[in-house]
């Protein structure tokens, strides 16, 4: 049989070899959640708030038909210009390598991918969770559970509210994921500091967030942790002002007919075009923040 097709940058390589902190960085943001060129610029930030905070960036995409852990920045530049990359999720993954294309992974699949590669922490922007209206069209993100099962601590600015928020959270007790608010007792809406809603934990330091992690895997419970990050203060955009926006983009995404994978794009790109680039310039603003604070993390896990 033929090896599993994994590829590791130089820099990931090293700092395997040497046990320094890794933060796992997804794709699909990349491909699927902006456009270029400011996808390009803030993958490029991303890897550099990582660096700055102390730890290693391990961008994570199939090119060529290789898993790539770690992408070089000509690879980087080349997956921030496709057009046409697939979105891979758990699903996604073997059949995306076996026909050599090129994909750029979800939540879920830079889960499997972080995980196989040794790297404990993975920070990104958003997490994928249940659409309104799941009570009909059963649209839940494989995200979710993937958190129950692959042991990866995610950090992200909790989860946009073109989701149906309360029930995101309910199925994430389901599946006894912890959900852990940084620094607050709110659930984060990821544009918003808070999503009206209480998140079910709550922790305010680095290094329980780490311990907590290690924890889980002595006794013996597989999946992750999800760690609800808000977005810094100054880049936050009000419930009340996002909130009709979401309203017409969801609206039209239904009289369009949009479904499955290409929903969460759709909304994106509306919001982006409704807001005039406000929730970009937020966007990038909390996945720095949610950068850094995963490379805090992933100091602490190296620390044991
Ligand atoms: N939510 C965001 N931005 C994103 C995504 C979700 O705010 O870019 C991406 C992530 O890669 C996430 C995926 O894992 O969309 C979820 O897609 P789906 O709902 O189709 O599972
Ligand atoms: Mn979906």
């Amino acid at each position: 049989m033929m090896p599993l097709p994994l590829n590791f940058s130089s820099a990931v390589a090293a700092a395997k070899a040497e046990a320094r902190p890794l933060v796992a960085l997804e794709s699909t943001i990349i491909t699927h959640g902006m456009p270029y060129p400011q996808n390009l610029e803030t993958a490029l930030a991303v890897e550099a708030a990582v660096r700055e905070a102390g730890a290693v960036p391990a961008t994570i995409a199939v090119m060529g038909g290789r898993l790539h852990i770690g992408l070089e920045p000509e690879a980087l530049e080349a997956l921030a210009r496709t057009k046409d990359a697939m979105k891979v999720s758990r699903a996604d993954l073997a059949i995306c390598l076996a026909q050599k294309r090129t994909g750029a992974t979800t939540v879920a699949a830079t889960m499997i991918a972080a995980h196989l590669a040794g790297i404990g922490v993975f920070a990104t922007g958003g997490i994928g969770g249940v659409h309104r209206g799941a009570e009909v069209t059963f649209d839940i993100s494989a995200d979710l559970r993937e958190l129950s099962e692959t042991p990866v601590t995610v950090v992200a600015a909790g989860a946009k509210a073109i989701l149906d928020l309360p029930k995101t959270l309910e199925v994430l007790e389901t599946l006894g994921v912890p959900v852990i608010a940084y620094g607050q007792d709110a659930f984060p809406a990821f544009w918003s500091r808070d999503a009206g809603l209480r998140a079910p934990l709550r922790l305010d330091s680095p290094d329980e967030i780490a311990a907590a992690h290690l924890l889980r895997g002595q006794l013996g419970l597989p999946g992750g942790q999800l760690v609800a990050n808000p977005i810094p203060e100054a880049a936050e955009i009000p419930r009340a002002v996002i909130g009709p926006v979401i309203e017409q983009a969801l609206a039209e995404a239904e009289a369009q007919g949009i479904a499955a994978k290409a929903v969460t794009p759709f909304l994106l790109a509306r919001i982006f075009e409704l807001t005039g680039g406000r929730s970009l310039a937020a966007n990038i603003a909390l996945v720095l923040n949610n950068a850094r604070l995963g490379a805090r993390i992933a100091a602490e896990l190296a620390r044991g």
